[in-house]
């Protein structure tokens, strides 16, 4: 309806301006075509002038008005190391261009009123002027190259990619409809490889390689996690996407980088000011001061509800506008801890250790060993410390045996051999090792293949050279349950093997 009556009065408007038209052609013809049009040009030619200086004004004081919402002004500075670097250039080519803007602007309108039609003035012939062709190409060349200049030099900065030998932290950022996956490279600072073969929408959606040692530890962010990095540090951003073009754009810090598939590209930045600290210099300024949900009048306001943001540049399809993601600079101990929590969640070893797609299913990895040797001294450590009986056990989690017999399985060497090392370190140290069952079965036989069991991890500290007279070897049988028999669990937590210090 609303369209309707708009259309309505634009026709009637027309009609209106024809209809004026008309008339003013009839008057004309009523009092001389000559005189009329003399003064139209004057008429038309002030407008022109009146024009420009509406227009130069408004360009020149909305600009000013608006700064503070502009990157590079009020208190969008760069919080990235390279962004001043950048902004410089903006600004350099503003001034530049906004000479020739205004100049050129002054001389169209000017020139429009000076020379207007008038009655027995005759255009001047004016065919050339070697002066005025070398000003008007000397000078724009000069004023190029010193932009052109300023431009490689800027990006040589901002392009240059990390030394060798460099501290940098490397993290990769995945592109897809319609969200990024972040990559962080894990305890050893290393991110692994990829291949787009290995991609598996369901185990392995970014393709990375599980024979590459490096991609053990890495950590992938959940979907809704923000991106966390420490001021002052260099960063490298890997940047890959997996369908169409996307683009890895954090406005406050002037990064932004295509992704490509196939093609990856990266940039390196630092960042220089933390999220604390922009949202300081937002809350000097009024708009800021204002609350950041209009529904809610008491809840936070707009500069204290600020985080910067990464953002998908490139119009990639329909939910495009949901790559947002946030990303908070902190301060390196606060990146440290955060780090290390999200490090203690590798994706390998939550999401694809044990299945199928687990190149090291049968075999135990570093990693792990390491850790069961810590677990293990620890575990001992407060145990010789201990002054409680029932505190002076220690429960050799990882020594198990072949069914029903008292052959030690082949993994069960690394607690063993860990055993050894701590056994040696502590030479005065006696221990009994102690073989436990479930129920299942007949108790007599129970005992007697506890005892064995015992007996074989006592043979086999003996054979790596511990001193027979600091080992015994006693069976319990089914007798010293830790937990309940009914259940699968309960009854594997019971076939155990302990060590008593003595
Ligand atoms: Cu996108």
């Amino acid at each position: 309806m609303t369209y309707l009556v708009i259309f309505g009065i634009l026709t009637l408007l027309a009609y209106i301006l024809i209809q004026i038209s008309k008339v003013r052609d009839l008057s004309a013809k009523i009092r001389g075509e000559a005189t009329v049009e003399a003064k139209n040009n004057d008429r038309s030619a002030l407008y022109l002038l009146v024009f420009m200086v509406v227009f130069l004004l408004l360009s020149v004081l909305s600009a000013w008005y608006y700064k503070d919402v502009m990157l590079g002004y009020g208190p969008h500075e760069a919080a990235s190391m390279h962004g001043d670097s950048l902004d410089f250039l903006f600004n350099i080519t503003l001034f530049f261009t906004g000479i020739v803007f205004i100049l050129t602007h002054i001389y169209l309108f000017w020139f429009s009123y000076k020379y207007r039609a008038k009655t027995g003035r005759k255009a001047l012939y004016f065919p050339h002027s070697t002066m005025l062709e070398v000003i008007w190409t000397g000078v724009p060349a000069v004023v190029l190259v010193v932009l052109v200049v300023q431009g490689l030099l800027a990006w040589n900065e901002v392009m240059a990619d990390v030394e060798p030998g460099e501290d940098y932290i490397e993290i990769e950022a995945t592109g897809y409809q319609f969200a990024w996956d972040i990559r962080y490279p894990g305890a050893d600072g290393k991110l692994g490889t990829k291949n787009y073969r290995l991609i598996d929408m369901a185990t392995n959606p970014l393709g990375i390689d599980w024979t590459d040692e490096k991609s053990l530890d890495d950590v992938v962010l959940s979907g809704s996690d923000k991106l966390v990095l420490p001021r002052g540090k260099k960063v490298r951003v890997r940047i890959t996407a997996k369908d169409v073009l996307h683009n890895f754009y954090l406005p406050h810090f002037r990064v932004k980088m295509d992704a490509i598939p196939g093609l990856p590209t990266y940039f390196v930045f630092t960042p220089k000011t933390t999220t604390e600290e922009y949202r300081d210099r937002l809350r000097e300024y009024k708009e800021w001061q204002i609350p950041a949900d209009e529904t809610e009048p008491d809840g936070p306001l707009r500069w204290e509800a600020f985080e910067y943001e990464l953002a998908c540049a490139e119009l990639c399809g329909k939910g495009h506008y949901s790559m947002k993601r946030i990303l908070s600079i902190v301060e390196p101990e606060e990146y440290e801890e955060w780090l290390a929590e999200k490090n203690a969640a590798p994706y390998f070893r939550d999401n694809i250790r044990g299945t199928d797609a687990d190149p090291y299913k049968d075999q135990l990895l570093g990693y792990e060993i390491k850790n069961r040797a810590t677990e293990l001294k620890t575990d001992f450590a407060s145990a010789l410390a201990s002054t409680d009986a029932a505190e002076k056990i220690v429960n050799l989690r990882h020594v198990f045996f072949q069914t029903g017999s008292a052959n030690l399985d082949e993994k069960s060497q690394y607690e063993l051999d860990n055993l050894t090392t701590i056994l040696n370190n502590n030479p005065t140290t006696r221990i009994e090792l102690r073989g436990h069952t479930d129920s299942t079965g007949d108790a007599g036989a129970n005992l007697t293949l506890s005892n064995s069991r015992a007996i074989g991890v006592q043979n086999y500290l003996l054979g790596k050279g511990i001193n027979a007279n600091r080992l015994i070897a006693t069976g319990y049988g089914q007798n010293l349950p830790i937990d309940s028999n009914d259940t699968a669990e309960g009854r594997q937590n019971n076939r155990r093997t302990e060590l008593k210090i003595l």
